[in-house]
């Protein structure tokens, strides 16, 4: 007789990750069950249930809960411990002792920590946020924790529904030197967040996937991890309630997601820090996130103006003259990119030849109010005699060495050898033998570098040798940072085979390779701010996040102005110093969609600041995929039409005079929205509510809005409605459409192709102004405020108004608070602590009301109403209101 024991296939969780295919043998080696499966996906080996940690010498206070957690003498796994490391088992050598701890930071934050006592373990050097003073009681807290000791595991609990949100009373809780991994039930199959990877919809698909979890230089394409790290849920429970979960591990990880539901964790380093909010709605929690990790920055007026860039400019005079052709066509436009192609042989911080006139040229676009963007790469060639760039970056020790050793790690990226001519036939690899630079990696995590780099920076906008060369930048873009290089892990190989092939390896694209696949070997020193040493294995993730704050400091020392940092690679808080363009995707249909869901995600992340390449970085585009790709750019927060070099062009002058109207047209909505985007980025900064908003934000009680990504809003009151396929003329989706969404709303909505479909919900007040050519223009116009109400007769609105583009508090004038404090007399509040305008018309009674002095009308229920507000040029103050009926 066998006995078997019978595991459902919900209940199994996977006991050997890093082969699926493995054979009954190795698995029962390993103390797990076995049985083949019949579901894709489901695991073949998998955990028995016998507990692996004890809990004991618990603790409970007022504000959180200490445990030790103790490695069980008997159970399988400590065999598998004390038995020499067969085959490098990732799960073998498992640390004997451990302490738990549950905090409860605030009502709705908490933290459960895991980690060693023994040895001091790496722990991310991110700054949080945590709220002061600490609580002195938990007796209103959203949440409960529990202790089971047998088996191990934590519950929490939303108290006022009893939902569990977490439970990880469930086997396989590992943690060992390389390999730590933990499970825990879900609440719902409704899970959104995890990146960067891309995604075929926002919530996240239940069945058995995994996702990895390691910055990388990898274009977005399914289930491959690239270029940010956010070990980052959002949950919505099944009654509508939501929270939010972060791991704070920096190291290569991979989670898997199963119908249980569930989800496991399989970290190879660092600790287990999970910090959770409970909302309880979608706003809440990614407001409370943003409250820890930090609130995103404040974009300056212009960065929201339409943005042009590609890779493969070939001058000066190709971008002046694209500038001129978008006058003459009249086509908004705020800021203009130039790529690495004005530096010389793509070496940071020189200038090419045929950008000569870069400088003269950006200055004279800048009396017209346009703004500029450079890139810069992170690496730096040592190939040069007189670069000082280099030699000052030797001087300060900025850069990244072999462990122990003065020997710097050096890798190929762009920059070239001096004296070469280069010869775009070759292929890549010839390429990197004949004619890459060696480059050195800077080590952002030193205060020394952040010192260097940012007099590089300087040196660039005010040129001390060569003034006229001075290149008068408004914001940098930071690309490659993953760090990405052409070589895998160093010139001359890499030498430490247990950091660049870990026992575990996560299911990642550099699985087949290794770790330093694309990148830098793992072995390379770091130094943290506190001066200890770390391998780059730990801090890989975190080389993007490194470079965002002192460029972005660096941007607002040497402008004096507000500025923009965009980076390719982002962790949790990036979004306080940079925004993010969603990186290489390609010209074609499908990527319209999977922007919307890249977008929803960063903005879950805490960075609003985001959009994808319009039209699309690799191949050609096509004529009508690009105006519908303009039309939905449009309401991207970040809104540049960017390719890459030795494709055709796609800027809004490159196609015909019909491209050139719809361009007009749609970039006309979006100048004259530009308040109310404003405002919302105002929002995000100080409330850290989201821009660009899924629909289940809004409409939670909705559970129809929680699978819908191909629309989404710009703050609460507009729907975005974009044709995402090929001849669609009509749209036929909008049956999901809430129906609080009043205005212009049909079943089927005409979208011919010089349409995108919007909506203005009822019940709020947009301010607007008439668009101009820029947005140092458009503030000049006419303002206005558009009154949408809802059924009963009522709407709000706030409009946060400043210089635009001052650092610092961001408060509106004077002259607009005394204008503004008019309205207070009918208005239900104004809030002058958020420094926002709460214009709020209540019109209960259906008859009139009153603003202060200035203003008298009627407000006709369901009618769209328009106020027109005049404002005088550059001072901001109200001259007088009109209001126009219809
Ligand atoms: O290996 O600077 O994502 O926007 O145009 C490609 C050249 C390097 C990648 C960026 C892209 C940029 C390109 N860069």
């Amino acid at each position: 007789i066998e006995w078997k024991l019978v595991v459902s296939d919900l209940e199994k969780f996977n006991c050997f990750p890093e082969n699926p295919a493995v054979s009954e043998e190795s698995c029962k080696q390993r103390g797990c069950l076995w049985e083949q499966a019949t579901i894709p996906g489901v695991p073949t080996c998998f955990y028995d249930t016998i507990p692996q940690y004890a809990a004991s010498n618990i603790q409970y206070q007022p504000t959180g809960i200490t445990m030790d957690l103790t490695l069980l003498e008997n159970s399988t796994s400590a065999q598998a411990a004390a038995a020499p490391r067969v085959v490098s088992d990732p799960l073998s050598g498992k640390i004997s002792s451990l302490k738990l701890s549950v905090t409860y930071h605030t009502e709705n934050m908490l933290q459960v920590k895991i980690y060693s006592t023994s040895k001091k373990r790496y722990e991310v050097p991110v700054p949080l946020t945590i709220p002061s003073p600490p609580l002195n009681t938990c007796e209103n807290c959203l949440y409960d924790v529990s202790v089971k000791t047998n088996p191990f595991g934590l519950q929490i609990q939303r108290k006022s529904s009893g939902t569990v949100i977490w439970d990880s009373q469930l086997p396989g809780f590992t943690f060992s030197e390389m390999f730590l991994s933990i499970s825990t039930r879900l609440p719902s199959q409704y899970i959104y967040g995890f990146g960067e990877t891309d995604h075929s919809s926002f919530r996240k698909n239940m069945s058995w996937n995994t996702w990895g979890m390691f910055a990388r230089d990898e274009p977005p394409s399914y289930k491959k991890n690239s270029y940010g790290v956010h070990p980052y849920y959002m949950a919505l429970e099944d009654d509508s309630n939501a929270h939010g979960v972060l791991l704070l591990n920096s190291n290569a990880m991979d989670v898997t997601l199963q119908p249980t539901p569930a989800l496991t964790y399989r970290t190879i380093g660092g600790i287990l820090d999970f910090y959770m909010v409970l909302g309880p709605t979608p706003e809440l929690v990614t407001q409370q996130y943003t409250q820890l990790i930090g609130r995103p920055a404040m974009t300056p007026y212009w960065a929201l103006g339409f943005q042009l860039s590609r890779y493969g400019y070939k001058s000066d005079a190709e971008i002046s003259d694209l500038y001129s052709a978008m006058v003459a066509a009249e086509i908004p436009y705020d800021v203009q990119h130039v790529d690495i192609d004005y530096m010389d042989r793509k070496l940071d911080f020189t200038l090419s030849p045929s950008f000569q006139n870069l400088s003269v040229l950006i200055n004279q676009m800048k009396t017209k109010g346009m703004r500029f963007l450079l890139t810069l790469d992170p690496v730096i060639s040592g190939n040069e005699t007189h670069y000082f760039t280099f030699t000052r970056g030797q001087e300060d020790n900025v850069f990244i060495k072999r462990p122990d050793s003065n020997d710097i790690v050096w890798g190929k990226v762009w920059a070239e050898l001096p004296n070469v001519n280069v010869d775009g036939s070759l292929d890549h690899e010839t390429q990197l033998k004949l004619y890459r630079a060696h480059v050195a990696f800077p080590d952002f995590l030193r205060n020394s570098t952040a010192t260097w780099w940012k007099k590089e920076i300087k040196e660039l906008y005010s040129n001390p040798q060569e003034p006229q060369k001075s290149l008068k930048f408004d914001g940098l873009r930071i690309d490659m940072n993953e760090p990405s290089n052409f070589v895998d892990g160093a010139v001359g190989g890499c030498r430490n085979d247990t950091l660049n092939k870990p026992p575990y390896m996560p299911d990642l694209e550099a699985r087949n390779v290794g770790l330093n696949s694309k990148t830098l070997c793992m072995e390379s020193e770091q130094i943290l701010p506190d001066g200890s040493r770390v391998p780059h294995y730990d801090v890989h993730s975190l080389y993007g996040w490194s470079q965002t704050r002192p460029t972005y400091e660096a941007v607002q020392e040497v402008t004096g102005e507000r500025g923009i940092v965009i980076t390719r690679s982002t962790f949790p808080s990036s979004g306080r110093w940079g925004g993010h363009w969603l990186g290489d995707n390609t010209a074609a249909w499908d990527q319209l969609g999977k922007s919307i869901i890249g977008m929803m995600e960063f903005s879950l992340f805490g960075i609003p600041y985001t959009g994808a390449d319009i039209c699309g970085f690799f191949g050609d585009a096509e004529y009508e995929m690009c105006i519908r790709w303009m039309q939905l750019g449009a309401f991207y927060p970040f809104s540049r039409n960017h390719n890459t070099a030795g494709t055709r062009r796609q800027d809004p002058v490159a196609w015909n005079s019909t491209f050139e109207e719809y361009s007009r047209k749609v970039l006309r909505v979006r100048y004259s929205l530009l308040p109310y985007l404003y405002t919302l980025m105002h929002e995000a900064h100080t409330k850290g509510s989201t821009v660009i908003r899924p629909l289940l934000q809004e409409f939670t009680e909705d559970n129809t809005t929680w699978d819908i990504d191909y629309q989404f809003m710009l703050g609460p009151a507009i729907l975005i409605s974009p044709v995402l396929e090929r001849v669609i003329k009509y749209l036929t989706h909008l049956i999901d459409l809430p129906l609080t969404i009043s205005y212009l709303y049909w079943k089927t909505l005409p979208a011919p192709l010089d349409h995108i479909n919007l909506h203005i919900r009822g019940g709020y007040i947009l301010p607007w102004q008439e668009p101009g050519m820029n947005t140092y223009d458009s503030r000049q116009n006419l303002m206005g405020l558009t009154v949408a109400l809802d059924n009963d007769g009522k709407a709000e609105g706030q409009l946060f108004w400043d210089d635009g583009q001052s650092i610092g508090e961001y408060e509106p004038p004077e002259s607009l608070h005394s204008i503004q404090s008019n309205f207070v007399t009918e208005a239900e509040h104004v809030s002058m602590e958020q420094k926002t305008s709460h214009i709020s018309v209540s019109a209960a009674d259906k008859k009139s009301v009153v603003f202060g002095e200035l203003l008298k009308f009627h407000l006709l229920i369901y009618t769209l109403l328009q106020i027109v507000v005049v404002l005088v040029p550059q001072s901001c103050k109200f001259l007088s209101l009109t209001w126009i009926q219809g």
